[in-house]
């Protein structure tokens, strides 16, 4: 009787201990099956592209580490953005006449950005990572309404990017090449990026689905500004603005240091192209359709009478005047929502 008493509880114990376990068990699941349900899978990878909202973002690196696992994995499971970007609308109405300020623009247009005018599509994964490089110096209105009117362009163009303002210190003569220059390596500091697009400050495209992306070719995109009543001014004309691949720009040494104020380099990097045994591309005429906010020209950029003369020597001085020959130095880097405005020394002559 005794040793049936004494089976009886050793069954009874076990079968405790086993509906013990299956109960932890699953209350274990069920409790990260809950932690995965109400973490904001979502908010945390908008947050951390967002970081005007401070308190969001302290939010966001506050989680814990098995929240962040769960929105990394929820990060790998996006699939890549696709080729061509649903949400473009074609035909923009661009208009310089209305006044706009930074802080202006920041409420109108910052929102989707993170410091430095940083911009990753939050639903899938872009195909195309692109620093956005402009030549600068003085022209803080225009940079109002670049800003205004290019962030939700390359946002709607689903866009991996960021937008770098290289501003030429002090008031030397100016030099828009070896500015951009400098910018592609500023960019590389920061990022992986793979696609350079190198625009002037007062150019804005008319049209959405003229990408700013880099091509199997470099590429020249403001074929169609209406200074030049919406016609190429020629046939090899490649001013305002153009994109290229980390691997073209290498190609080519980058652009000419030596083209000091104003005119002359945007041949220059034509003629590189061409000798390294590469074509233009270009999207059409209608496409490419550029309005120039209109403006005198700078003090300290007048033209240049040596730099046409430069043009013939092309072929030869390129594999020493480019990326290998540069030398500048960074005076300041300054974050804004919608900008990395980066100010170089780049050891301008005073006349
Ligand atoms: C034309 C070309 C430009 C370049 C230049 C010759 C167009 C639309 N653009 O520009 O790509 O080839 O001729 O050098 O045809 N900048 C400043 N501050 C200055 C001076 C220049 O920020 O003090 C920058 C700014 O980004 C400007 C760019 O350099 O848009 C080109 O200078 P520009 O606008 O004075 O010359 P523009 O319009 O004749
Ligand atoms: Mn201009």
């Amino acid at each position: 009787m005794l040793k049936k008493l004494f089976v009886f509880l050793s069954l009874f114990t076990f079968l405790s201990l086993v509906c013990f376990a299956v109960f932890l068990l699953r209350s274990q699941n069920s409790f990260s099956g809950f932690l995965t349900m109400i973490q904001p899978v979502n908010r945390i990878t908008t947050i951390s592209w967002n970081s005007k909202h401070n308190v969001q973002e302290t939010e966001a690196t506050e989680v814990t580490h098995e929240m962040v696992v769960t929105s990394a994995s929820s990060n790998r499971t996006l699939e890549s953005c696709p080729d061509t970007p649903p949400d473009l609308v074609g035909p923009l109405h661009v208009d310089f006449n209305i006044e706009r300020s930074l802080e202006k623009v920041r409420k109108e247009v910052g929102s989707p950005l993170r410091e430095g005018g940083r911009y990753k599509p939050p639903d899938c994964i872009s195909q195309h990572k692109v620093a956005v490089i402009i030549p600068f110096r003085n022209r803080h209105e225009h940079l109002a309404h670049w800003l205004y009117y290019l962030h939700p362009i390359l946002i709607r163009q689903q866009l991996d990017y960021s937008i770098y303002v290289i501003n030429q210190d002090g008031d030397g003569v100016f030099n828009r090449a070896k500015l951009m220059n400098a910018g592609y390596f500023e960019a590389l500091k920061e990022y992986d990026y793979e696609c350079f697009v190198f625009s002037d400050i007062d150019l804005v495209p008319l049209d959405d689905r003229n990408l700013y992306r880099c091509f199997d070719s470099p590429r020249h995109l403001a074929v169609a500004m209406d200074k030049f009543n919406f016609h190429l001014p020629y046939n090899t004309y490649f001013g305002g603005v153009s994109s290229l691949s980390k691997q073209q720009f290498l190609k080519i040494n980058g652009f000419p240091n030596t083209y000091w104020g104003w005119g002359g380099e945007d041949d220059d990097i034509y003629r590189r192209v061409i000798f390294r045994g590469m074509s233009v591309s270009r999207p059409d005429s209608l496409t490419g359709k550029y309005k120039m906010i209109k403006h005198k020209r700078d003090a300290h950029n007048e033209p240049n009478p040596k730099n046409p003369d430069k043009l013939s020597n092309t072929k030869w001085t390129m594999d020493n005047d480019g990326l290998n020959s540069l030398s500048y130095t960074v005076k300041e880097i300054v974050k804004d929502l919608l900008y990395t405005f980066i100010t170089v020394d780049i050891q301008a002559p005073l006349s």
